[in-house]
């Protein structure tokens, strides 16, 4: 079995406690451990004249490769070009968008170096699986470094439509860096499209049948892969809690009271300010729910040094007074609102605890609050998922109340719906929801981009075919 070589901006160390690393992260770490490979990425430290090596250590069947940066690349790159540039434009706000060449230099010069520093690990059969948006040129870079193994990049958040990406000024270049990979991989089909529309009109790329791309005198596979969850553990992290001391806390709180819940990174694509004016409206249009229904948002502080961050925390904060202060009784508080992280078990109980799951971006990859939420209901009794139809779970989760995140109205009206939904209709809808959230794991998902990653040179054909160097026919 090839070796495997995960490469991402953050690497989740091997003293992470599964409890407290993202689904995403012991999963990779799983694959990693099972046929022994490398995880690439930065070591969080910044120095000036950075050494050009990573530091290297195993753990199990497992190296890690941390790689320290030059403090101005660092901003440029991350804050920069990935955060400040790719971000906005992925979640198509095109108004918090800034494109400065520095960053966009800076990004390369992270990439030029990340795959400096990756070569000499490397292996000519390794398979190489890139995450994110942060390190889009690395498989170009790899590539003028020699290296002609297989490289796999997804991509975890949306693909813009043609129309928006190409208010990126580098929009050519960076599709141009993706095709040097071998497999891209989107959440969605829609995200497929969207990519596959651009390169078919707007570079000159073409299009064959199950997604194969050439451009140029190159050949690269799009094609979609819906993240998931694992669904196991929190399936049985939001049965353990029942009846422990967090879940008696929780109970006690809440008197009786309905509750409603929302987990998002404070991040401004989550729409939470439109989330808050949704529940304010649900009190105001729907008096009978007053002093019935609590709402908790979980927000933890996310790039918190980035200026459009500070400003949609101080909004939030005042969204959040003024419907305590229209709506709180002396023994209500409608909205409790808290910036910190919790354990997965303590995030399950809450969940479960929950009638409605209110996950309402204004866009969002995937979105995997979302699939935990539905992971954490009890059966017997579930809750009720409002989401927003711009998450890519929106694709698959259909026994959801599918709304707009723009409509406030339409929103409150929803949490409405759901907060009096019949017991059957809650237990069908969540029943088609668990379905699709128990089939597509998210280790299925990663078992699936790995194995098609390992044969999908197998399907280009051998040189000088129809996507040999001339324009096919
Ligand atoms: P995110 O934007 O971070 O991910 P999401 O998919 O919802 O969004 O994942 C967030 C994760 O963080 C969830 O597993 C959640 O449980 C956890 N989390 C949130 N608040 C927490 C808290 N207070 N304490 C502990 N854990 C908390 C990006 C893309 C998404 C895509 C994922 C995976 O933006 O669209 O689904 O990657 O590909």
């Amino acid at each position: 079995m090839a070796r495997l070589v995960i490469v991402s901006n953050r690497v989740a160390s091997p003293k992470e406690r599964a409890a407290k690393a993202g689904g995403l992260a012991v999963a990779l770490r799983e694959a990693l451990s099972e046929r022994g490979g490398l995880w690439f990425g930065w070591s969080g430290e910044t120095e000036v004249n950075p050494p050009d090596a990573p530091k290297v250590f195993r753990s199990g069947r497992v190296t890690y490769a941390l790689l320290t940066l030059d403090p101005e690349d660092q901003r440029a790159h991350y804050a920069g070009y990935a955060n400040g540039t790719l971000w906005p434009l992925c979640h198509y706000r095109l108004g918090l968008l800034t494109f400065r060449r520095a960053d966009w230099e800076g990004y390369r010069r992270v990439n030029e170096h990340f795959a400096r520093a990756l070569l000499p690990l490397l292996k000519p059969d390794d398979i190489v699986w890139v995450h994110d948006y942060h390190f889009i040129p690395l498989a170009a870079e790899l590539r003028k470094l020699g290296f002609t193994g297989r490289i796999g990049y997804f991509h975890h958040i949306p693909w813009p439509t043609p129309e928006v990406y190409l208010s990126l000024p580098s929009h050519a270049a960076l599709v141009d860096d993706l095709s040097h990979y071998d497999l891209v991989g989107l959440q969605t089909e829609n995200d497929v499209r969207a990519l596959l529309t651009y390169i078919s009109s707007e570079i000159h790329g073409w299009i064959a049948p199950g997604g194969t791309v050439g451009l140029k005198d190159r050949r690269f596979r799009v094609a979609a892969y819906p993240i998931g969850i694992d669904a196991e553990a929190f399936v049985s992290d939001a049965q353990k809690s029942v009846g422990k001391d967090e879940e008696r806390r929780l109970n006690e709180s809440l008197a009786g009271r309905m509750l409603a819940v929302g987990v998002d990174r404070l991040d401004y694509s989550k729409g939470l300010p439109g989330k808050f004016a949704a529940f304010g409206e649900l009190l105001r249009s729907y008096p009978e729910h007053r002093s019935k229904v609590t709402m908790m948002q979980v927000a933890p502080l996310s790039r918190s040094e980035v200026a459009e961050y500070q400003a949609l925390r101080r909004e939030l904060e005042e969204l959040g007074g003024a419907i305590n202060g229209e709506f709180a009784e002396f023994d209500w508080v409608p909205l409790r609102y808290l910036n910190r992280p919790f354990q997965r078990a303590t995030l399950a109980a809450i969940y479960r605890r929950a009638l409605v799951g209110v996950v309402t971006p204004l866009r969002d990859g995937m979105n995997l609050v979302a699939k935990e939420y539905i992971a954490a209901q009890d059966p017997e009794d579930p809750g009720v998922l409002v989401l927003s139809r711009f998450a890519g779970a929106a694709d698959e989760l259909k026994g959801s109340l599918l709304v707009n995140p723009y409509d406030i109205e339409g929103m409150a009206a929803a949490m409405d719906r759901a907060l009096t939904m019949p017991l059957e209709e809650r237990r069908q809808r969540w029943r088609t929801n668990m379905d699709n959230v128990e089939t597509n794991t998210i280790h299925h998902w990663c078992q699936r981009f790995i194995d098609e990653l390992t044969n999908v040179t197998d399907q280009f054909g051998p040189p000088g075919d129809q996507w040999g160097n001339a324009r096919p026919q």
